[in-house]
């Protein structure tokens, strides 16, 4: 079998670990996500104290079933930040970033995501800094975070166009500036795709370190809430979810999923997914496996260049 020389796509490319002794095949690989962390860890360290979460000691990395692909996981937080924390896979034919960072409740900030799926050169991409309120009925609070970010948004949405229909429940918890794209790889894209998530990361640490503690207990009760709201959502509908129950098994994912990934599910608010998605009950009582209950919506892009909202209604 031939060892594989790989060239890694992440713009600074180099000779794999894969490169072994005997004769080669030369082959451009996919990207690699571990740059992206290396980013975020850096700069975040750059604006604040970075500390070791204690979810490090339970979850740090992992084989697959298939006894090749890898899952990495790091956990931290800072004065401000709860949990920082990532997930990637590495495997010969999938790549993943599951990055997230959720602020103490004491901060309305917007929740950092980055969701990046690669396989078999097609790339699924969500990048945002996901609204902590509603944008449309909390007009307040998207004029505070998002009118000023208008500008890097439009950037890059430009370059990173709609990636079409999605999950209309989804389009909630996305921000006037996400990026949702679909795009076949090349070293390009990945490059633009690097320079986005470096510009909104370094603009979510702006709002951050600017960021004004809250003392008004119902202001941090109505924080806590909005986020559990969201831990809630994701650990329960992500779409990513398949994936990982047939890396890891369905057990090793739920856990995963509940106590690492949306860590605080279970600390930060005691409603259960039923209480905030009741469309969800399902005649038995129990949680409905569909992903979705309104359907597929968003053809476009639906929100215009002042990050007003123009999807008409849930469905557009
Ligand atoms: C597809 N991932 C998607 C889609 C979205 C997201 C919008 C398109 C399909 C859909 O509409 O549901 C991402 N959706 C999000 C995010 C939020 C949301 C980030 O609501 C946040 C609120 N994706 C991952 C990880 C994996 C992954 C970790 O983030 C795998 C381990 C895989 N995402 C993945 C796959 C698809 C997908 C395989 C396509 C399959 C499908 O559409 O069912």
């Amino acid at each position: 079998k031939p060892a594989l020389m790989t060239i890694n796509y992440n713009g600074n490319s180099h000779w794999s670990r894969r490169k072994k002794k005997g004769h080669c095949l030369l082959r451009v690989s996919a990207i690699s996500y571990q740059d992206f962390i290396d980013f975020s860890l850096n700069e975040t360290k750059r604006h604040t104290l970075l500390l070791p979460s204690p979810l490090q000691e339970k979850y740090s990395s992992m084989i697959a079933l298939d006894g090749q692909t890898r899952l990495e996981m790091s956990s931290f937080e800072t004065p401000r930040i709860r949990l920082l924390r990532s997930m990637s896979i590495e495997g010969e034919a999938m790549q993943v970033l599951d990055i997230a960072a959720f602020p103490k409740p004491e901060f309305d900030l917007p929740i950092f995501c980055g969701n990046f799926f690669t396989a078999t050169n097609t790339n699924i991409v969500v990048l945002d800094l996901n609204p902590l309120h509603d944008v449309v009925s909390r007009r307040d609070y998207k004029e505070k975070y998002y009118d000023r970010l208008m500008p890097l948004g439009l950037k890059y949405t430009e370059l990173l166009p709609w990636g079409g229909k999605l999950t209309s429940e989804s389009i909630k918890f996305f921000s006037p500036i996400v990026i949702w794209t679909k795009f076949t790889s090349s070293k390009y894209k990945h490059e633009v795709l690097y320079s986005a998530f470096v510009e909104y990361y370094k603009a979510w640490l702006e709002l951050m370190e600017q960021a004004v503690e809250e003392t008004d207990p119902s202001r941090i009760m109505s924080n806590l809430e909005a986020q559990h709201r969201y831990l809630t959502w994701r650990a329960e509908k992500d779409p990513g979810h398949g994936v990982l129950k047939r890396l890891i098994g369905e057990k090793l994912a739920k856990d995963l999923l509940r106590n690492f990934l949306f860590s605080g599910i279970d600390e930060v608010g005691s409603k259960t997914f039923l209480d905030y998605f009741p469309e969800y009950w399902s005649e038995d009582g129990t949680i409905s496996e569909k992903r979705s209950i309104v359907g597929k919506g968003f053809e476009n892009r639906p929100w215009d260049k002042n990050g007003e909202f123009v999807g008409n209604d849930l469905r557009n």
